[in-house]
């Protein structure tokens, strides 16, 4: 595999973040920026301390008082600013995104491109944050609720979409009249330094105060601070139900409101009536697409077994032909895994699927990539039954195949996990598609038919049940998680009659 120079994308990232406006004068710290391309660092950055937190939180709660009364049309301008500038700056970010987390361009360029539809959405969501006016039981009486800003929001992000979910929280937060504090992966600072200038630009740019976001950046200690800080009124995380775990109860101890989105360990059921071509093709892209590093990957299939070893035989010659290696040579359509760590869990998982009876039918072996870069042939693994080591999420490209031949038996083993976030069905059978939706269907907050389980658009709202966490963000009614609701009852008439009849004269 031929791999490029370390020094080359260093230069890479340094001129990336000199275009997008970036500061970049904080070399030397302890932080270090690291590329899974080669395995070898970009450059470091100065971390954050205990203090800096406090300050950020105290100058973003001191912002909140004034940009929660500027109206929300208004506090759209800047997201649209913040919109423009990605679009200008798209091939710049969606650089830094290969180099830190290793995706392809055009995967890249996608989770930048999310990034602007969520701003124009939350430019429209500005002038749309409705509240609904009831029937009041009493007469001369209105009753009706508003949707006011809720606080500094904490940002908790992961490294596999090191911008995309930083901009469908703060988007949304912004025109609600929130303001943001974000703590990055540590694995991808960089692309979070960026991201806070073109956003610092953008509040210059349209006269809105500094204070509207602030960037920490450092270990989970640092995010620690933001999960047990009152002033803190919303944690939206994403990571690990490891990470879900700790993060929830702290933030509900203290009355915080949480928003989670946690690990997947996505399903897709293909039924005898599915068209095979779309199959392979959704099943290919949702497996190895992004080095199965997307909480939306593909882990689990679930294949009636007329059409199972058909199936299995046409995807292990897609990956057959699916090219590994540096993200930013053509025709690649697979990078590394973005650490050793994560080879380490992808060996673990195959060894435990051999041992549970499993056949490795391709991949999963390392293919290149010097000493500290990990590249792997995405892995296709029929497995005897829904083991232990299928219910977890391993992240890294392992496809679990599994068969059925009852459908009601496919839903079981689909919904046999404890984890909910996305699921699809191959089928032509409206009967079955039907069913895969309804109550009794896919436990998940995401169920598609005919298309894979990653890749969502940014309307819909982002989250999944069980150990997904519950949260929601990005589109559709999203938003409501970013205000607080109050009820409100005006009496306009000269008398005042008591709810529920009630007598108290
Ligand atoms: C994630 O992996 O954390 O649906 C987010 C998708 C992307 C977002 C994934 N739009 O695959």
């Amino acid at each position: 595999m031929n791999l490029p120079a370390p020094e080359e994308l260093c230069r890479r990232a340094e001129e990336a973040l000199i275009r997008c406006g970036a500061e970049i004068t904080d070399a030397g710290g302890p932080l270090v920026a690291r590329t899974p391309i080669t395995g070898t660092e970009l450059r470091t950055v100065t971390a954050s301390s205990a203090d800096d937190v406090d300050r950020a939180i105290t100058a973003a709660h001191d912002a909140f008082l004034e940009w929660r009364s500027v109206p929300a049309p208004q506090r759209g301008a800047v997201v649209r600013r913040l919109g423009q500038l990605l679009t200008e700056h798209k091939t710049d970010l969606a650089e830094l995104v290969t180099l830190e987390a290793g995706k392809i361009p055009s995967e890249a360029q996608g989770e930048v491109q999310e990034m602007i539809d969520i701003c124009e959405f939350a430019v429209g969501l500005s002038r749309q944050l409705y509240g609904r006016t009831m029937a009041s039981e009493r007469p001369g009486h209105r009753l009706m609720e508003t949707w006011h800003p809720l606080g500094v929001v904490g940002v908790i992000s992961a490294f596999n979409f090191p911008v995309a979910v930083w901009s469908w929280n703060t988007a949304v937060a912004l025109v609600c009249g929130d303001t943001v504090v974000w703590k990055p992966s540590d694995r991808t600072p960089l692309t979070a330094i960026a991201c806070d200038a073109l956003l610092a630009r953008a509040a210059r740019d349209v006269g809105a105060p500094a204070g509207i976001h602030a960037l920490v950046q450092g270990a989970g200690d640092i995010g620690e601070r933001l999960v047990d800080d009152a002033r803190v009124a919303l944690v939206s995380a994403t990571g690990s139900v490891r990470m879900g775990r700790a993060v929830g109860p702290r933030v509900a101890a203290r009355f915080g409101r949480c928003l989670l989105e946690l690990g997947g360990n996505n399903a897709a059921v293909v039924a005898p009536s599915a068209d095979l071509d779309l199959a392979v093709r959704g099943i290919v892209f949702s497996a190895a697409g992004t080095a199965g590093q997307r909480c939306t990957s593909l882990r689990r299939l679930i294949v009636h077994s007329s059409v199972a070893d058909e199936l299995v035989q046409r995807i292990s010659s897609a990956y057959g032909q699916l090219k590994v290696g540096n993200p930013f040579d053509d025709g690649v359509l697979v990078g590394p895994l973005v650490n050793r760590s994560a080879f380490e869990a992808m060996q673990t998982a195959l060894d435990k699927a051999r041992a549970d009876g499993g056949t490795v039918v391709c991949g999963g072996e390392r293919s290149g990539g010097g000493d500290s870069a990990y590249y792997v042939s995405p892995a296709l693994v029929r497995m005897p039954a829904q083991t232990s080591v299928v219910q977890e999420e391993t992240f890294a490209p392992i496809l679990y195949v599994l068969t059925y031949d009852d459908y009601d038996q496919a839903i079981a083993l689909h919904n046999e996990v404890p984890q909910g976030l996305s699921s699809s069905i191959f089928t032509t059978d409206q009967r079955e598609a039907e069913r895969f939706l309804a109550a009794d269907g896919s436990d998940c907050g995401i169920a598609n038919v005919n298309i894979g389980t990653s890749g969502a658009e940014i309307g819909g709202a982002f989250g999944g049940e069980k150990e997904t966490g519950g949260g929601r963000e990005s589109g559709s009614d999203a938003w409501k998680a970013y205000m607080r609701r109050a009820t409100n009852t005006v009496n306009y008439s000269d008398r005042l009659p008591l709810a529920q009849g009630v007598e108290f004269t």
